[in-house]
Order: structure tokens, then sequence, then C-alpha cells
């Protein structure tokens, strides 16, 4: 049988020259089937959004999606907001990933409004926030406007607002990293990814997303003054913190 057209099929072939990965439309096209099958934990995760939602979101504040590509942790976090007057704002700088974002919050009936921004999260404008979402999306900022972008965050948000930060992680300890990375390329051969796919993929990202460990990632949340800092899930190389302000 043929590969649906919106199977992740982009590096089953050689490629003579490997070019930094990016969110251009071949990827948006086959998206939501690369997430799943390539970070593990991502299904858990992005349903946990909801109960983080529930938990946190006040109403008359908003909330952001930083980095949401089509929606999937937009709407996890929508259909689980209970308070009124909320108003979520979803960006990402991919004009691919918001074409079929707008077409997936569009179909789905949920009571609160939705902004969508075309644009560097590193330029909004964030402000009366009660929950943002940064998922798996600051892995692909350059390590030296992490501290700053953490800062817009932490400014923009009320006090007791949240920050959940999920995000790729590497390991100091050599014999941890290559554990887990190896795990991580067992889940993804036993998702289909060839041993092709998954050596050309890792050449094509290596470049574009950079992990940082869990220490790091804590002390950045710290130092900029979140009150709070918690591990809340791991799986092997991911993982998804929460800071509360
Ligand atoms: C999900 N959160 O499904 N400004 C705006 N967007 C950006 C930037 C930037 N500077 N850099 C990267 N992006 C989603 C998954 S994917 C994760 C997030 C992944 C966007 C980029 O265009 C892509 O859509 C997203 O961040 C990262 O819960 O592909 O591993």
């Amino acid at each position: 049988m043929p590969d649906s057209p919106t199977k992740d099929t982009l590096f089953s072939q050689p490629k003579p020259h490997l070019v930094d990965f990016a969110f251009d439309e071949q990827v948006a096209r086959v998206f939501p089937d690369m997430i799943r099958r390539s970070v593990p934990g991502y299904d858990t995760v992005i349903a946990m959004l909801g109960v983080f939602a529930h938990h946190f979101v006040k109403s008359h504040t908003r909330v952001y999606d930083l980095g949401c590509s089509q929606g999937a942790a937009t709407l996890a976090l929508r259909r689980h907001i209970q308070a009124p007057d909320v108003k979520i704002i979803a960006v990402d700088n991919a004009p691919a990933m918001i074409e079929r974002c707008q077409q997936n919050i569009a179909a789905d009936l949920s009571p609160s409004e939705v902004e969508l921004r075309c644009e560097d999260i590193l330029l909004t404008p964030i402000e009366n926030a009660s929950l943002v979402a940064l998922n798996f999306t600051l892995q692909f900022l350059p390590p030296e406007q992490r501290d700053t972008m953490i800062a817009r965050i932490l400014a923009g948000l009320n006090p007791g607002g949240v920050l959940v930060l999920s995000e790729k992680i590497c390991f100091d300890d050599g014999d941890q990293q290559s554990l887990f990375t190896d795990l991580h390329h067992d889940f993804k051969r036993l998702n289909g990814y060839s041993d092709l796919e998954i050596s050309q993929k890792r050449q094509a990202i290596e470049n574009v997303l950079i992990p940082e460990t869990i220490a790091q990632h804590e002390q950045r949340l710290r130092r900029g003054g979140f009150s709070r800092v918690h591990v809340w899930f791991q799986c092997f190389n991911f993982v998804s913190l929460v800071a509360v302000r």
C-alpha cells in the first residue's frame, strides 16, 4: 500500500546534500505524524496541558501558546478552560504551520477566543498571563536568546501564573546520554523510521535544535525569578517542567 500523503517520509531517501531542518510546507504537511512518531511522551504532555489549564487559568486573563505549530497544545488548553473571558494567543513564525493551525482552531467549538500570530515569539507582547506554554519550542531559539525569552514570559505572567516548558534535553553523564539516545532511536525505529531516516533527520536538525540539561533549564527559570520549578514529566531525553511565578 502506498504511504499516506501525510505520513512523514521526508528523510526516507538518501540525500546527497543535507540542508538544515526548517518548518516549511513539506514539514508542515507531515508534522502531526512526525512529532508523534519522534517525541516520546508527546501525546501525554499535550493531554496534561488540559489539566494545567483547568488548574491555573483564571478569568479575564490571557493564555499563550508560543511555537504553536498546528495548534495541538492550544486545543488541549482551550478545551479545558472553564474560566470566562480568557483569550488564547497562539504564535508561530512558520506560515505553513499557522495556516493549518487556523483550520484546526476553526473546526473546534470551545468558547475561549483564539488570536493567531505569525511572528517570532521573541517579539510577542506578553501581558496579563495566567498560563504560558512553550511546548518543545525554546530548544529552537539560539541559546543566547533563551534568558531573554524566559524573562519576557516572567514579566508577563500574573503572580501565581504558570509556565509549562517542554524540551528535548541532553545529559552531563556520557553513559546516560548514550543510553537515552539509543532508547529514543529505538522508539523511532519501533514507530517505523528506518536507520537512514533516523540518521539523516539527526544531521539535519543538529544545528537547529540545541538541547540543554535539566539543570540548565532549572537554573535559568530560578535565576529569572520563578518561585517554584518542578520537573513534572520525563520520557527518555524529553522533559516537561512547570514553573510558577
Ligand atoms: C505542539 N508546540 O504541537 N518564533 C516562533 N515560532 C518558532 C520559533 C520562533 N523563534 N522557532 C521555532 N518556532 C507544538 C510543537 S514544534 C516542535 C512545537 C518540534 C516554531 C516552529 O515553526 C515550530 O512550529 C515550533 O516552533 C516547534 O505542541 O517540531 O519538535
